[in-house]
């Protein structure tokens, strides 16, 4: 791009032609999207009129939709508690095959008509059982706390009508639901720093236990949580437990260890009869994954999968779509805002022991 600027000032003085023959002589092979540091992406954009982060990907009727946070320019300046992530809605997105025209639906709920939220309506999940779609949906209450409720509708792009009350019992952000093969759904959450998860550490909310995390870092990190669902999806059927990420020796991962413990963002999948939690390192940007044999693990910690990207947070959703893998995941290519993202999927492939070939968001 410089040398094209260059060659343009200088033919300027030689007059109109010879700036558009210069221009054209100089101008990149390919004029493909670069980073503020000048590298091209992997994916470009599902959406590039609006802004969706955290997309939370599922096959219904054999196509592929995406369950995304709907994310807005409220004008607030970033901070640790994800102030800036101000949305209020969500909206979803279909395709009938990866690479094909993403369709954007309407509004599927609004803030206003969650009874028991105020604001910040966070990375979203969606199920599905016996013919109604399930929302999961993270927001604060009225009294600034992170809960987690459901909404349901009979079309897998809304509209949901949400539950007066959120769950009982849940607490903190980022609700990932997991069927397993016998029908049983598990959801897993949370997220520490804005997400409020070390404010639970006594099982009733402290709002004086911190911003970041508990500041012990040699002693194990604060573990994301998974409960069972009742058989109507919208209960715990039984009290959140922890999601143990352990090390190579099998010993739980350390609150210092900030390129492998948990922050934010969990998706569990299953594949070959192995169970992948995977979830994102906040502030050193990866997303990891860890195996078990178990929904409920533990889960091994065995490596990054996604490098970082451009912006600070990192979310993602794996599935399977006719035989193939696809990760979503999201980056600022358009805004370069880390409350303005953008959803991206690429293909995600298996080496034959069953790990995952690491993928680059940048393809320099
Ligand atoms: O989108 C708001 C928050 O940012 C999500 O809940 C986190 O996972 C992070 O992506």
């Amino acid at each position: 791009m410089r040398l094209r600027l260059a060659l343009c000032l200088t033919a300027a003085t030689m007059g109109a032609t010879a700036t558009l023959a210069l221009a054209q002589v100089a101008k990149p092979a390919a004029s493909e999207p670069r980073s503020p540091d000048g590298k091209r992406y992997t994916a470009q954009p599902l959406v590039k009129n609006l802004y969706f982060a955290d997309p939370s990907a599922h096959v219904f009727n054999g196509k592929l939709y995406v369950y995304p946070s709907h994310d807005v320019d409220a004008g607030i300046p970033d901070d640790d508690l994800g102030t800036q992530y101000a949305m209020h809605d969500y909206r979803i997105l279909s395709m009938d095959r990866p690479g094909g025209p993403v369709t954007v639906h309407p509004v599927a709920i609004d803030v206003k008509d969650i009874p028991w939220a105020s604001k910040q309506t966070w990375a979203p999940d969606a199920a599905y059982k016996n013919g109604t779609y399930y929302l999961y949906i993270p927001a604060r209450d009225k009294d600034g706390v992170f809960r987690i409720g459901v909404a349901t509708g009979k079309s897998p792009t809304g509209p949901f009508k949400a539950e007066p009350q959120p769950i009982k019992g849940s607490f903190s952000i980022d609700p990932a639901v997991f069927t397993d093969s016998d029908g049983q759904s598990y959801m897993y959450f949370g997220g520490i720093w804005g997400g409020q998860l070390q404010r639970w550490t006594t099982g009733r909310f402290d709002p004086n236990a911190g911003d970041t995390d508990l500041k012990q870092d040699d002693k194990p990190a604060l573990s994301p949580k998974i409960a069972r669902l009742t058989p109507d999806m919208k209960q715990f059927a039984e009290a959140p437990r922890d999601v143990v990420i352990t090390d190579e020796t099998g010993k739980p991962v350390l609150g210092g260890d900030h390129d492998r413990r948990f922050f934010e963002a969990s998706w569990t999948f299953k594949r070959g009869g192995k169970y992948y939690f995977t979830y994102s390192t906040g502030d050193t940007h990866y997303l990891n994954y860890a195996i078990g044999t178990s929904p409920y693990g533990p889960f091994r910690y065995t490596g990054h999968f996604l490098m970082p990207v451009q912006g600070w947070t990192s979310h993602h959703s794996i599935v399977e779509f006719k035989g193939k893998w696809w990760l979503f995941y999201h980056d600022t290519q358009l805004s370069n805002k880390n409350y303005l993202r953008s959803a991206k999927m690429t293909e995600l492939t298996f080496n034959s022991d069953g790990t995952i070939r690491p993928i680059n968001p940048f393809k320099d």
